[in-house]
């Protein structure tokens, strides 16, 4: 009973927390985003994220896919569980992936921590390792047993440009209570301005970017635009990265074609598993599937836009070595 009491009055107080916080509507799971710790917090996840800091051990063995949202999740999320788990499910004909949205298989910690605390705790201690979960939260912001243990993270992002038409397109088909209620043009203007669920986008990316460059063990980097137009080599680097049996194998090409070729987006999209039901109780499956393609937001901005848009990516990424090819 007072273990109860107690988790009330800690839940009661991380919702205090929330109000006290300026908030905006913007592209998340919403209906609000709350600045907490420099970056837009949905409130969907303000108290997963709040336990997921607190409660949360990382284990040297674990591996985390991170990402700002929109920007590949599924599909790295799908890779790295088959790479991660290629011992336990060599057979492609009959492997979990085909049966489980990638979602399904792999949990998002904030998510995860925003649920019964003690069973989810209980959970996250029985599993077996190596354990592979996702998060959306920026660098700066991942508890510390994260950034100190031996874990590894692997970072997905994609060109803004994208990104936002994504998030916009995911936004209008999630349930209402979670969309925001702002036009394409309001929604857009708020992105400049960095405010969407994570963001900012920029100081999302540049946080994991400046990791993956002093700690190339600790981070990987990978960008969606050279997942599509060179899939065997980013994911050998997958492979390498996360010391994979694979790389020894004497059929270790082939493995690495049945890996792209089991997680292609024609593939997945085409699975009966994610065709229909939800995930986290907000969207459908098959919303984590729409066109798959690099360039779609032509079909969607003005020129002002592009302008705008491409100016902010230039100011921001500046010196930083990061940059995407958007006008090809
Ligand atoms: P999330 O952050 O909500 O998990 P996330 O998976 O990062 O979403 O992004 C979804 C995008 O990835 C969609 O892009 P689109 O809206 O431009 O189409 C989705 O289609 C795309 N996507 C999902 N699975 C794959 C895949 N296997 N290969 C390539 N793209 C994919």
């Amino acid at each position: 009973m007072a273990l109860a009491s107690d988790h009330k009055q800690a839940n009661e107080e991380i919702n205090e927390l929330m109000l006290s916080l300026p908030k905006e509507m913007g592209l998340c799971a919403g209906p609000y985003v709350h600045l907490f710790q420099d970056f837009w917090c949905p409130s969907f996840y303000f108290q997963g994220v709040i336990n997921f800091q607190k409660h949360f051990h990382a284990k040297d063995s674990d591996v985390f896919v991170a990402s700002f949202p929109k920007s590949g999740t599924t599909w790295l999320k799908a890779l790295t569980f088959v790479i991660l788990n290629h011992q336990h499910f060599p057979s492609f004909e009959n492997h979990p992936l085909l049966s489980s949205n990638p979602h399904e298989l792999v949990s998002s910690l904030e998510f995860i921590f925003s649920h019964d605390l003690h069973d989810q705790i209980l959970n996250l201690s029985n599993m077996s390792e190596p354990r592979l979960f996702s998060t959306h939260l920026p660098f700066s912001s991942l508890p510390k047993t994260m950034t100190e243990s031996k874990c590894k993270i692997i970072y997905i992002c994609r060109n803004p440009f994208d990104t936002f038409v994504s998030a916009w397109e995911f936004s209008t088909k999630i349930k209402s209570v979670f969309s925001p209620a702002l036009t394409f043009e309001e929604a857009f203007e708020k992105y400049c301005n960095g405010i969407a669920g994570f963001g900012p986008w920029w100081s999302h990316m540049l946080g994991y970017w400046n990791e993956s460059i002093t700690k190339p063990d600790k981070v990987l980097f990978l960008k969606y635009e050279d997942l599509k137009e060179d899939a065997v080599f980013h994911v050998k680097r997958i492979v390498e990265f996360l010391d994979s049996p694979i790389a020894q194998e004497g059929e270790s090409s082939a493995v690495i074609e049945n890996i792209i070729n089991l997680c292609r987006f024609e593939k997945m999209k085409d699975l009966e598993v994610n065709k229909s039901g939800y995930i986290h109780n907000i969207a459908e499956k098959n919303n984590f599937f729409r066109k798959g393609k690099i360039g779609d937001w032509k079909n969607y901005f003005s020129p002002s836009m592009v302008e705008k848009l491409s100016k902010i990516i230039e100011e921001k990424l500046s010196g930083s070595g990061l940059s995407f090819k958007v006008h090809s």
